[in-house]
């Protein structure tokens, strides 16, 4: 089928030979064929319109290669002169065909320069950068002090036991104490930690003295929300156990931090509490220069013997000092906040102002 068609078309187009009889006949074909194909080049503005130019001039079984095949049919003399006025009609053909091709080409990438421009008047797509909560920024800063005075940091599960959040401190069951500190239970035993204490615990049981750390992280209770309690806020608890401590090195080292993270020119001064795992227990309070008011900034204390010597220590050898205080309230003396709650509202206006 496919064979006879082939043919079929053969001889067709052997059909379509026109017998040339002279050559000013095949001049004046040359002639019109010239004409006829400057005029279709000057409206080739599409790629296709630009293939079929090359079809009709230029293919094959286009209308040039058609004249060439009636050569033999001239007379000998002829054929030379015939054969170079159909190469140079030839030529023109190659050479609208390149041009027009070239003017396309031009043309498209135009159009895709046009379509693809950028403008560089557009406002820019901004990608704001995050950064640090303050109370993570104002937790490393308060590590980093710590970290310059020789101390480790170590930390510890958010859920406890009751043995390690209030036993091992010497706050037994349906002790008063407990109900500062009774926090939100997950069971009979298990509980969501008050403070970071039960690490100073853990830490001690692991190691023997001397042991200096500081204990960050995260801490709940079960206060209402106010200005100034939330049920989860951070604490930053310190613990310096070795021989021969007393409460002066536990001064000197708070007065220190004071200086460090509030400022020179600040005072400090301690007066007495209470607290199961520390005796004596103190209240800390700090001055700003040329201020008149105190403000309590930790508490802190000598650590209480019964927890030493429930963690293995020997209390007749060895004494420690430890401190609690809390990572918000630092903040928001810092930096003049007067509401805890706007560290845990994630609104943008405040978050981006540090
Ligand atoms: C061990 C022994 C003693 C840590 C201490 C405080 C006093 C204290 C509060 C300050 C503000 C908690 O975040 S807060 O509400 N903390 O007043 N903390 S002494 O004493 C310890 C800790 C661990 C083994």
């Amino acid at each position: 089928m496919i064979r006879r068609e082939t043919r079929l078309s053969i001889i067709k187009s052997a059909a379509k030979i026109p017998a040339m009889t002279t050559i000013d006949e095949l001049k004046e074909r040359i002639g019109s064929i010239s004409e006829a194909m400057g005029k279709d080049a000057e409206s080739l503005t599409t790629p296709e319109a630009l293939e079929a130019f090359r079809i009709e001039y230029l293919g094959r079984k286009g209308k040039i290669a058609t004249l060439f095949k009636t050569l033999g049919t001239l007379p000998q003399e002829d054929r030379a002169a015939a054969g170079k006025l159909l190469n140079e009609l030839k030529a023109r053909a190659n050479e609208l065909y390149t041009a027009r091709e070239e003017s396309l080409k031009e043309a498209s990438l135009g159009e895709r320069l046009a379509k693809e421009r950028v403008d560089l008047t557009l406002p820019g797509v901004y990608h704001p950068l995050g950064h640090l909560h303050l109370l993570t920024r104002v937790q490393r800063e308060i590590e980093d002090i710590f970290l310059r005075m020789g101390f480790d940091i170590a930390s510890g599960p958010e859920i406890e036991t009751e043995y390690y959040a209030f036993e091992a401190l010497n706050i037994p069951a349906n002790h008063p104490a407990r109900d500062e500190w009774d926090t939100f239970y997950i069971d009979d035993t298990r509980l969501l930690r008050p403070h970071t204490s039960p690490v100073q615990i853990r830490v001690m049981k692991e190691t023997t003295p001397p042991v200096r750390v500081i204990c960050p992280g995260r801490c709940y209770r079960r206060d209402t929300q106010d200005a100034t309690h939330s049920p989860v806020f951070h604490q930053v608890e310190l613990l310096w156990v070795e021989e021969g401590l007393s409460l002066a090195n536990l001064k000197y080292v708070i007065e220190y931090f004071v200086h460090e993270f509030f400022g020179e020119g600040y005072e400090m001064r301690m007066s007495g509490d209470f607290f199961p795992f520390t005796e004596p227990s103190v209240q800390v309070h700090m001055r700003a220069p040329g201020a008149s008011e105190w403000l309590e900034i930790m508490g802190a204390g000598m650590v209480d013997p019964a927890v030493l010597t429930e963690v293995g220590y020997d209390p007749e050898k060895v004494t420690g000092f430890a401190f609690g205080l809390g990572v918000e309230r630092m903040a928001m003396l810092r930096y003049k906040i007067d509401d805890i709650r706007v560290f845990l509202q994630n609104d943008l206006r405040f978050i981006t102002q540090f």
